[in-house]
């Protein structure tokens, strides 16, 4: 057997850079690169390995660790799973800062492989600086707290130990149904120890990633039951969009006349405005689908984690007799709400059972209802879109002007606020892959690192992050590495004085405005009731060197898309939009967890309110 002596961190960048996939007979390069921050515990271990590979491998600088992962999850999700990055960080705080990025990359299933560094395996120096020492189990270290957020987990104790690990490591980040955050923890020592590598660890290796058939029974007893339902609806999910499977679902949903609603994820996959596509479905959703869905007998869930957003907290399907057919390439999404499960991929599963049900001569039995949905909600975009205020501008007013101000190929990012779910209703996608919305975790400070991730992803287009000023304050340190690298952003910083979803939350439920308008403290009251925060986004921006604009009106709003087009450099454009002139919610129901007693009889009121949907739920 031929070997070659290499550091573990060297065997590990070596084989990193060796993976490929293949897809549909379609070969790629996995890894893209390496994304992160070095400190004491992995700058002469792996930091040296990369420097030694810095001609095959490319390293980016980050400036906060979650921040950088966040920035890997949106390539990864850009490029439909088919490509990552890794991330690397020092011991301690460094790693667990990659923490919550690996719950972002989990709960979206998003393949991330994340390179924590661990305290000394031989134990010798310990405790060294920055190691959290356990006195009930000295083996638990800081990163066993990404166990709960990873799909696979590994410590390299011995260098030898990294071939399975890594083995393991890419079965899973290349695993449709088992994919997220794959983290690996490298202690320092085990980083720079020399192990005689067989050859063929270290050589090209092809993923080969086949579609997953379902068997003709199951897909017969699935026609079985459509055959049986007359008002069926579609939802397209994230799964749907991985699995390239628009061309199948828009071909099932036309033979057979059924309409489609969308879900975070899936949206944008088929054109906003195909006559079955009634746009986003549940809390977030749309006034089409949700009427659609109440009448609904049948729900066909093509690749979703039917959520409680998607969902209505399980409310959104009324009839008795509805039963939810659940296309998906995971179990655990496939069987949720006692649905009858399709373990499979969307795209071969669409496939199959169109070619089955065509046989039948199966049609739905709507009528005009699809139509008239539609057009009833296009009614209230047009109310939407001609909304004027005295007192300032309506952030879903500027939404839809936004729409229209940038190109159809634009690609935009949001996450966290009220943002997605405006975005979700009123946005209007042509092009595919240009609405790129984290909402499984729905992180604020995803969006401005999500935008450099995405723009690395697709370095020729115009990319836009809409954040809002709760989640730019959260993290937007990589809006200097967007500028460092020459990547190109543009943030959308829509200032509401604070965290006004939250707010109208809050609101909602009876509780006077406590601690979610960001208002300075005031001495008379004790309370955060002063002045709004008075800040300046735009000198923020500034001072890393991006270009600034300030929006207080739609003729500043167009002339700064306008000329921020012309930039070369990242921008940020701050726009002043007055709280609470979000959408509304469109005949569905979120379920929180309200107070049952109370002192002030508007929250007893709102918890009756509650309890009374809640009766109307779905046990599961
Ligand atoms: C990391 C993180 N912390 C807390 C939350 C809970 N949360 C959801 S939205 C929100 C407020 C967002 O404020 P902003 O970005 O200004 O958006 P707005 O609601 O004002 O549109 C908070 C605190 C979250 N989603 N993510
Ligand atoms: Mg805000």
């Amino acid at each position: 057997m031929k070997t070659k002596k290499l550091t573990m961190a060297q065997a590990l960048i070596a084989f990193l850079d060796n993976q490929y996939i293949e897809v549909d007979g379609q070969q790629k390069k996995f890894v893209k690169g390496v994304m992160g921050i070095f400190g004491h515990g992995n700058v002469v271990g792996l930091g040296q390995a990369l420097e030694q590979y810095k001609d095959q491998v490319t390293f980016y600088q980050g400036k906060n660790e979650q921040e950088i992962a966040h920035a890997a999850i949106a390539f990864a999700k850009q490029k439909d799973r088919q490509e990552i990055f890794a991330c690397t960080a020092s011991i301690g705080p460094g790693s667990l800062n990659m923490v919550t990025a690996a719950g972002t990359a989990t709960v979206n299933r998003i393949p991330v492989l994340l390179l924590p560094s661990d305290s000394f395996a031989c134990r010798q120096p310990d405790p060294v600086l920055q190691q959290i020492e356990q006195p009930m189990d000295y083996n638990i270290t800081a990163n066993d707290a990404f166990k709960p957020v990873s799909r696979y987990w590994d410590r390299i104790s011995r260098p030898e130990q990294l071939m399975t690990a890594l083995i393991n490591a890419f079965r899973v980040l290349t695993d449709p149904a088992d994919t997220g955050a794959v983290t690996i923890c490298l202690p320092q020592d085990v980083q720079g120890e020399a192990y005689d590598y067989p050859e063929d660890f270290l050589a090209k290796r092809v993923w080969h990633i086949d579609r997953r058939p379902i068997a003709n029974k199951t897909a017969q007893r699935a026609v079985e039951l459509i055959k049986n339902k007359k008002k069926p609806i579609l939802i397209c999910g994230g799964g749907a969009r991985y699995s390239h499977a628009e061309k199948e679902l828009v071909a099932f949903a036309e033979k057979f006349n059924i309409p489609i609603a969308e879900t975070q994820a899936g949206k944008g996959i088929i054109p906003f405005d195909h006559p079955l596509n009634l746009g986003a479905g549940g809390v977030c959703g749309t006034y089409s689908a949700n009427i659609i869905a109440k009448e609904s007998d049948l729900i066909i869930a093509v690749g979703t984690r039917l959520n409680d957003f998607v969902t209505s907290s399980k409310t959104a399907f009324k009839k008795h007799d509805v039963d939810i057919l659940s296309i998906n390439v995971a179990p655990l999404d496939a069987y949720k709400m006692n649905g009858i499960a399709l373990v499979g991929d969307a795209k071969l599963v669409l496939g199959k059972l169109t070619e089955l049900l065509d046989k039948s001569g199966y049609v739905s039995g709507y009528g005009d209802e699809i139509k008239k949905a539609k057009d009833k909600w296009a009614e209230v975009m047009q109310d939407l879109g001609e909304i004027e205020l005295d007192e300032g501008l309506s952030q879903t007013r500027v939404l839809i002007e936004l729409n229209k101000l940038l190109k159809d190929d634009d690609i935009i990012i949001s996450a966290s606020g009220s943002l997605p779910s405006d975005l979700e209703r009123v946005w209007q996608t042509k092009v595919r892959g240009t609405y790129h919305l984290e909402y499984g975790f729905s992180c604020m400070g995803y969006e401005v690192p999500g935008a450099l991730g995405v723009k690395i992803a697709e370095p020729q287009k115009e990319v836009y992050a809409f954040v809002g000023d709760g989640g730019f304050l959260m993290s937007h340190a990589e809006l200097y590495t967007s500028i460092q690298e020459g990547k190109k952003i543009n943030v959308l910083l829509f200032d509401n004085y604070g965290h006004q979803c939250i707010h109208n939350l809050q609101r909602s439920q009876g509780i006077d405005t406590f601690g979610t308008v960001f208002r300075e403290r005031e001495g008379t009251t004790g309370g955060l009731t002063g002045q709004y925060a008075p800040i300046d986004y735009t000198s923020i921006a500034k001072g890393y060197g991006a270009k600034v604009y300030k929006v207080h009106t739609l003729e500043d709003l167009k002339t700064a898309i306008e000329q921020s087009k012309k930039d070369e450099v990242s921008t940020l454009i701050e726009i002043k939009v007055l709280p609470g002139t979000m959408t509304d919610g469109y005949e569905s129901f979120w379920r929180v967890g309200t107070a049952q007693v109370a002192e002030d009889p508007r929250v007893i009121k709102a918890a009756k309110s509650m309890n009374d949907s809640v009766k109307e739920a779905k046990p599961y």
